[in-house]
């Protein structure tokens, strides 16, 4: 194998590097969170525009979005940011090859990302495309600070490049591989792309000089990379070689894309110019404080060092402060392979959305996905995932306690304390007790797990309680008690009471993941739209003697399926079969 050199030319003005950055140690000490700070600003990857989106980008959208709503039950100021990146050598050669001017192309796949995502209720506070002109103006202004510190210059670059990751790679990062017509290829041994060799005078970013502040960084922060296992995958690479980062390329090849400020014979690096939109939003360059120094990125780990290093590398030499948390997530495959155009096993999340509902994609991918690893997707484990839980288990629940024949009266039945004591004694047995604890717990135990980016495990932890208090239900038979005895009236209020007082609990912290379902059981419970922020997770205010303000209040009308069952559990495999009650798929 042909060994790849890397060699760099140094500008004969450059200076030395330690005197041109803030003090990495003071950025990094930026990163640590104040207090009383309610500011929140939160980010997904912009996606590429050269071919529509596929339920990878949903998946990150849809994580990042469960946050934002998070934050804001929290009373947080969220900001939440998403959008598409337009430049560079791969979207000018997909525009050449659809025949259209890269604009028109743009703007049409740019609209792709948009409508899946409004379909999909994703909240988004600003969606930015990197042809917007603030955003131009934000990277030129970038560009000449790391300019004028003496961070980049000019020099040659000679190695390896894969288009369709715009990435450089070393030697060791290159391996062989036949293409479709049995040539022999070289290729990214992490992506499996096709790599080619390239010269070229361009711009280059000191990014060797950064190899020790990143590592101070990590180690200093060693949440700020999560999971952990993301964490010590950087903490590797930064002990190996950091040469120097080749950040623009020769007009002559790629002309879509920013020109060098001063240069026009030079374009933008286009992982320099994406990198750069989280400080657009963000109201870069003069109007970024609230916002830069709580910034938080979702990325998929196919993306890591992009954020992970050169990211802030970019920032400590532009004296900014570093991203609080880079929350990593593995990938979805189908049949066991990363969906790609070319195996032709990409899945339409758009069409997904309308089968299952934009809730449904939303539950499940949150539900089964887990950023450690990667997970498969099929049709079939979506149908069952939402039989289960949403329309048997939650659905279930709603419906026999909100049922005529339990509520005639309609309402939000009474607790009696003799019935449920504080003490045993009443006719609780004590797994009701071990229910109201697990039920109390519950929001903290949801809401460590929503701040690490574990939904699952929030999830998990949501579907065990509803679980129990479906044990709960059964375990009593209300049905069976006898309406005309007064004391038995009593107990099935409070059998009642205390289920309605689990589903609002539940419904409260499902909001960030399934808003419209949550909304629908909020409102059957009769709670208003001012009694659904994590301040209103006090469950079962009755019980500990307080009052409670939902006792004796009016049920919402819409008495309607919470969420639908899905018909065909064989999706992959067989043929619908429609029915009125439920929703079929595929
Ligand atoms: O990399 N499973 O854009 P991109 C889960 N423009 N998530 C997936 C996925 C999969 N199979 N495939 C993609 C780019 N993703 C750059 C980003 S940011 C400044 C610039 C998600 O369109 C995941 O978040 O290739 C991944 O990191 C991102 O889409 C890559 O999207």
């Amino acid at each position: 194998m042909k060994v790849a050199v890397l060699r760099f030319q140094q500008s004969p003005f450059l200076l030395p590097v330690p005197a041109l950055w803030t003090h990495p140690r003071s950025a990094a000490l930026s990163t640590r969170l104040c207090k009383d700070d309610r500011s929140y600003y939160i980010t997904t990857p912009i996606f590429y525009v050269n071919a529509s989106p596929h339920l990878g980008h949903l998946y990150s959208a849809v994580l990042a979005d469960c946050l934002h709503r998070y934050k804001l039950l929290q009373g947080f100021n969220s900001k939440f940011a998403t959008g598409t990146d337009e430049h560079g050598l791969k979207i000018q050669q997909a525009a050449e090859a659809a025949g259209k001017d890269p604009m028109t192309f743009c703007t049409g796949v740019s609209k792709q990302f948009r409508h899946l995502f409004d379909s999909c209720n994703i909240s988004y506070t600003d969606y930015i495309r990197t042809t917007e002109q603030r955003h131009r103006e934000a990277v030129e202004h970038f560009w000449s600070v790391l300019w004028n510190k003496g961070l980049i210059y000019k020099g040659s670059y000679e190695g390896w490049y894969s288009t369709q990751d715009e990435s450089f790679l070393m030697p060791s990062q290159v391996g062989d591989a036949l293409d479709s017509l049995g040539k022999e290829i070289k290729v990214s041994l992490e992506s499996g792309h096709k790599v080619e060799w390239m010269k070229e005078e361009n711009y280059m970013f000191r990014l060797s000089a950064f190899q020790s502040p990143l590592l101070d960084w990590l180690r200093g922060n060693p949440q700020v990379v999560q999971p952990d296992r993301f964490h010590q995958v950087v903490l590797k690479w930064l002990q190996e070689d950091l040469p120097d980062l080749s950040v623009s390329r020769q007009r002559s090849r790629l002309q879509w894309g920013i020109p060098v400020p001063g240069d026009d014979e030079q374009t933008i690096y286009v992982w320099l110019d994406a990198l750069v939109n989280y400080l657009t939003v963000a109201g870069y360059p003069d109007k970024h404080n609230q916002w830069w120094h709580v910034a938080r990125h979702v990325i998929g780990k196919d993306i890591l060092k992009f954020h992970a290093i050169y990211w802030p590398a970019f920032l400590l030499g532009a004296g900014l402060p570093l991203p609080r948390v880079i929350h990593v997530h593995s990938h979805w495959t189908v049949g066991g392979k990363k969906m790609s155009k070319s195996l032709g096993n990409v899945v339409n999340p758009l069409d997904r959305s309308q089968i299952f509902t934009a809730d449904g994609m939303r539950y499940f991918l949150l539900r089964q996905g887990v950023p450690d690893s990667d997970c498969d997707y099929t049709d079939n484990k979506v149908a069952k995932l939402l039989n289960a839980e949403l329309a048997d288990s939650l659905g279930g629940l709603l419906n026999r306690c909100t049922a005529p024949a339990l509520n005639p009266a309609q309402v939000y039945p009474s607790f009696c304390s003799q019935s449920f004591p504080r003490e045993q004694g009443g006719r609780a047995v004590g797994e009701d007790y071990l229910m109201l604890d697990a039920v109390k717990n519950l929001p903290a135990v949801v809401e460590k797990h929503y701040e690490t980016m574990h939904v699952y495990k929030a999830l998990e932890a949501i579907n065990a309680c509803v679980r129990l208090t479906n044990g709960f239900v059964q375990r009593h038979a209300p049905w069976k008690l006898d309406r005309k005895d007064s004391e038995d009236q009593r107990w099935l209020d409070t059998i009642i009471h205390i289920s309605l007082e689990c589903l609002r609990i539940y419904g409260t912290l499902l909001q960030p993941v399934v808003p419209e379902t949550s909304n629908k059981l909020l409102s059957r419970l009769g709670v208003q739209p001012h009694e659904r922020s994590s301040a209103a997770l006090n469950f079962l205010p009755r019980y500990q003697g307080m009052d409670c303000p939902f006792e004796g209040r009016a049920l919402g009308s819409d008495c309607g399926v919470l969420f639908s069952r899905l018909e065909n559990q064989n999706a992959d495999k067989q043929k619908p079969t429609k029915t009125k009650k439920s929703a079929n798929f595929k």
